[in-house]
């Protein structure tokens, strides 16, 4: 699909008298509040980024898509954008309906018509997608664990934009960038897509880029959803205004995308392509492991470090714009500057810190040279990221009914008041269900509602520099996942299984609940008649048959010194 770069983009919106008008008719149809990944994808339709998609894809380009990154109608999209529903929502809705898509706010921000709706194969998407049906890959997660069973798809009469209060000046559409370039005169323009602050190797590779592309340079870092764990985009952004002064003003913009990542790698980097060309840029940088999810479950990455550049180049003249390819940039000691990883010069020393070097560094306040990063990049990296003695965190006990759970987070969190420095709250299962879900019963939907406000909780907990100590039973591995990148987003998780066996819980039988379940007078009881999946990988495992409460508090405690939470 050629698009001239000087001519604006086809939008999904209306007018703005329709729009108002629309508004009000459409308060009367079925609505659905869209989640925080399908809010980014319509942002994106409705103003040309995802062109020349015109909605959520229909079965049809869905499969195209799927199976060989194409439309139904043959033309080059690599990611299936798709309004994932639940079955409750899907049950009341029919192709041919017209329905309200809603912000978190509820305001109305477009009117889908659905002429699709279909239960697709997730693990065949997960294979042909994103290379493995491995729950290790984010996006594959997010489709058996976050995404509804259910696809809807149809086209999208777009009303308004979703708001942003943050960075508003940064952010530009596709045709207010390209008006932007087209006033400035920038034929040429280079764009580096990044989701995490910018350090020296990063303007290293940009500054070559932008001159062997002869072109003017475009920072189109990504702030809708990134990989989990990563960085947020406040803290980002305000390390990439601390380097722009770093840049020509004259040849360099910076413009943020609300994109919603799936660390798809090679098809990942085709669809930014596309996206970028859309924004009305000529050229677009593809590194090593472009958008790469890291590692699957067998510790082995999912992508070749240039598999995304070899794929680019392949689609390179259909995606319409020419990729700027680059290696690995390393700094060479010798010559006091940075090198492409193949072009360092014999006999020198070569000096690099990895991502997960920088964040050891900064969590335990140690030093991060000069050569590797701006002070400014640093001093902002600090601001979020104290050392972990002095962030909040989660210890997140797991284990049948009457495994100690509770005995032991109490011990815990005495332990934890009498050193003192962080405000310390105990979220224990019997705790929370009278207080928190007094309404909820124990059944898979109703634990994983409980599980889920918990980890709310507790996340809110940990963002503002506490501690939460949970101690739910929490059966089963997909919703403690789910908790622990809530709670990562802000700090550590400490997954601790509680692993005192079956037997030896209901020998116990403290509340006398084991016998009641063998007698059937309590249903749906774990271990009994209910599953329990337990933790293949926590942190700490305790087994309480050898030893003692205090003991096994002790055991995390000595857990939390060696993991720096806590000063020994
Ligand atoms: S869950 O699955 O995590 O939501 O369960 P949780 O909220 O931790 O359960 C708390 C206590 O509920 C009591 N109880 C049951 N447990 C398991 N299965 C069934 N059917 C059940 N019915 C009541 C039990 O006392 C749990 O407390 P603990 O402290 O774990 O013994």
């Amino acid at each position: 699909m050629s698009l001239p770069n000087h001519a604006p983009v086809p939008e999904l919106y209306v007018s703005h008298d329709s729009a108002q008008k629309l508004k009000h008719e459409a308060g009367a149809l079925a609505s659905w509040d869209l989640t925080a990944r399908q809010l980014c994808d319509l942002e994106l339709l409705m103003n040309g980024g995802f062109y020349p998609l015109k909605g959520f894809l229909s079965q049809a380009d869905y499969e195209g898509v799927v199976e060989n990154m194409r439309l139904a109608d043959g033309t080059l999209w690599p990611m299936p954008i798709t309004l994932d529903v639940n079955e409750k929502f899907a049950e009341g809705i029919e192709p041919g309906q017209d329905i309200a898509l809603r912000d978190a706010e509820g305001v109305i921000l477009a009117i889908m018509s659905v002429t699709d709706k279909w239960v697709p194969n997730k693990a065949n998407e997960a294979e042909k997608v994103f290379g493995a049906d491995d729950l290790a890959h984010p996006a594959v997660n997010y489709l058996h664990n976050v995404a509804g069973k259910v696809y809807l798809g149809g086209p999208i009469t777009g009303i308004q934009a979703p708001v942003h209060y943050d960075f508003r000046a940064r952010r530009d559409t596709p045709n207010e960038l390209r008006a932007y370039f087209r006033k400035l005169g920038w034929s040429k323009v280079v764009a580096f897509q990044t989701r995490n602050p910018l350090h020296r190797a990063h303007q290293e590779l940009t500054f070559r880029a932008a001159k062997e592309a002869q072109a003017n340079l475009l920072i189109h870092p990504v702030v809708g959803m990134t990989k989990p764990g990563d960085v947020d985009h406040f803290t980002r952004v305000r390390c990439y205004e601390a380097v722009l002064d770093k840049y020509p003003a004259s040849t360099t913009a910076m413009s943020l995308l609300n994109l919603a990542m799936r660390m798809a790698g090679p098809r990942e980097a085709v669809w930014h392509g596309l996206i970028r060309r859309n924004h009305g840029v000529t050229h677009f940088i593809v590194g090593r492991d472009h958008a790469g999810p890291g590692k699957n479950s067998q510790g082995k990455d999912f992508y070749g470090p240039y598999d995304a550049q070899e794929l680019f180049k392949k689609y390179e003249a259909e995606i319409g714009v020419t990729m700027v390819d680059f290696k690995h940039m390393v700094y060479v000691q010798e010559k006091a500057q940075y090198y492409p990883a193949n072009e360092v010069p014999e006999g020198c020393t070569v000096l690099d810190i990895s991502g997960t070097e920088l964040r050891r560094r900064l969590r335990e306040g140690l030093d991060i040279p000069e050569w590797f990063s701006f002070p400014e990049v640093v001093t902002q990296l600090r601001r979020t990221s104290p050392p972990r003695d002095k962030q909040g965190f989660t210890v997140f006990f797991t284990g049948l009914s009457g495994s100690g759970k509770s005995t032991i987070a109490n011990a815990l969190m005495v332990k934890l008041m009498e050193q003192g420095g962080r405000p310390v709250t105990l979220l224990d299962g019997d705790v929370v269900r009278k207080h928190l879900s007094s309404e909820l019963g124990f059944s898979k939907e109703h634990r994983d509602i409980n599980i889920r406000r918990i980890g709310y909780v507790a996340s809110e907990i940990t963002k503002n520099g506490g501690i939460a100590i949970c101690a739910p039973i929490a059966p089963y591995t997909a919703t403690r996942r789910a908790v622990r990148e809530m709670i990562e987003a802000f700090g550590a998780f400490i997954e601790v299984h509680v692993a005192t066996s079956v037997e030896e819980c209901e020998r116990r039988d403290r509340k006398g609940l084991y016998k009641l379940a063998r007698e059937g007078k309590i249903k749906e009881f774990t271990g009994i008649s209910d599953p329990y999946e337990a933790p293949e990988k926590p942190e700490l495992r305790i087994d309480t048959e050898g030893s003692d409460v205090d003991g096994c508090a002790h055991q995390v405690l000595l857990k939390l010194e060696s993991m720096g939470l806590i000063k020994a």
